[in-house]
């Protein structure tokens, strides 16, 4: 049976067209198009209520979110960031492109998430900051992290590009660590088509922030730091204004596409099915599984499979930063045991209110064979 609609790992999060065509001839009549317009800001504070953070700040892209973030923390130059390897390029290639040495440490294999028992051991007296991501929307172990941090006197940002709206103990994720940055990414739950903010609980880093993000300008007579530009337009904030308003009912959508999966995988012999922890909510941005050895399939060769049904799963994340060319000599990158078996493990399976319940037992019957 060959299944003739491709079906992707995920599908965009699409407002309704004639409610985007209003908002946009909004913006279109007003003639103004960016720099922190009206729906700019008023999506800045909504987030900032959604996230339940103090200080949101609105920015094009995940990645110029990241590049801010590190910025503005003013590390000293070379000096090093223990960070994981299990994420996307964006988050390494931030710290290279802000002068900064990334240092690779393993990941722990229940959430996949940087393996804080094992940061200390790479700590140096060069290094200046901790970089965790909380992949597929699970937290970093954000308690021990913090102790870490505390103790060397580091500073901690936290990638949530795959966590918009998770909380740890009702906490939203955005407060932990002295800055966090998120990507709307089209692929991600929530999106803006392309997007991404920074949050941060303290004024200061808001103001820097707010100021790097276009060009380091302070007012028309002062350029204070050397900034970028890093705005979203009108049109995006109001597609993001929509979106803001369905991606409960997503979240939900993909709920029941969860309980559907851990019911009918759960007891195949070698698909490992990662589960969130007790004290945090799901962001449902992915659907990681990990086809163990006892599965009578490679990953690769369960991909391979998926494709001859025009089924494309993927493989985040293979490769993994630390197998970039670009980053064969960074320190840490040898003793990458998990991370190293991991990889050649992991899938993400499609994950998205389109599906249909045809499409999840097909997906199902695939893996069951
Ligand atoms: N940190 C982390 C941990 C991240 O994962 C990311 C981005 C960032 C930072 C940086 O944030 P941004 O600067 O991107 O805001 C995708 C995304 O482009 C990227 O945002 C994301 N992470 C990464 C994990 O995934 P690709 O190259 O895998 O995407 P692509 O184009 O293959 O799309 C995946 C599937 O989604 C397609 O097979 C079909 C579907 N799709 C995609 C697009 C773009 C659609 O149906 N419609 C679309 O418009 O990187």
């Amino acid at each position: 049976m060959i299944n003739n609609d491709k079906i992707f790992v995920t599908r965009p999060l699409l407002p309704d067209f004639d409610e985007f065509t209003k908002l946009a001839k909004e913006v279109y009549d007003s003639k103004w198009l960016t720099n922190m317009g009206q729906k700019h800001n008023l999506l800045e504070k909504e987030l900032e209520k959604e996230l339940k953070v103090p200080y949101c700040v609105l920015m094009n892209n995940g990645t110029l979110a990241l590049l801010i973030a590190l910025k503005n923390l003013h590390l000293p130059q070379g000096s090093e960031v223990i960070t994981t390897p299990f994420t996307f390029a964006a988050t390494t290639h931030s710290i290279v492109l802000n002068n900064l040495k990334p240092v690779f440490c393993d990941i722990e294999p229940n959430t996949m998430t940087i393996d804080a028992d094992k940061i200390e051991a790479l700590i140096t007296p060069n290094t200046s900051l901790i970089l965790g991501v909380h992949v597929y929307g699970f937290p970093c172990d954000v308690e021990k992290i913090d102790k870490i941090a505390k103790k060397h006197n580091l500073k901690v940002v936290y990638d949530a590009a795959h966590a918009f709206s998770t909380e740890i103990n009702s906490r939203g994720i955005g407060t932990f660590g002295d800055v966090s940055t998120f990507s709307f990414h089209s692929t991600k739950l929530y999106n803006t088509i392309e997007g991404g903010c920074i949050t941060c609980n303290n004024e200061e880093l808001y103001n820097k922030s707010v100021s790097l993000r276009d060009f380091g300008i302070v007012d028309e007579n002062t350029v204070n730091d050397i900034g970028i530009n890093a705005k979203m337009n009108e049109f995006q904030a109001a597609w993001g204004l929509l979106n803001l308003k369905l991606y409960r009912e997503e979240q939900n959508k993909r709920k029941k596409i969860k309980e559907f999966y851990d019911q009918n995988l759960g007891s195949i012999k070698g698909i490992r099915i990662l589960k969130m922890p007790e004290n945090a909510t799901n962001s449902y941005q992915y659907y990681p599984i990990v086809i163990e050895d006892d599965y009578h399939l490679s990953r690769d060769e369960l991909c391979k499979k998926f494709n001859e049904y025009n089924i494309f799963p993927r493989k985040y994340f293979y490769p993994v930063c630390s197998d970039f060319e670009c980053y064969k000599n960074v320190r840490g990158r040898d003793n990458l045991p998990v991370t190293n078996a991991v990889k050649h493990r992991v899938m993400c399976l499609p994950y998205y209110s389109g599906l249909t319940h045809e499409n999840l037992s097909l997906i199902v019957k695939i893996m069951d064979k």
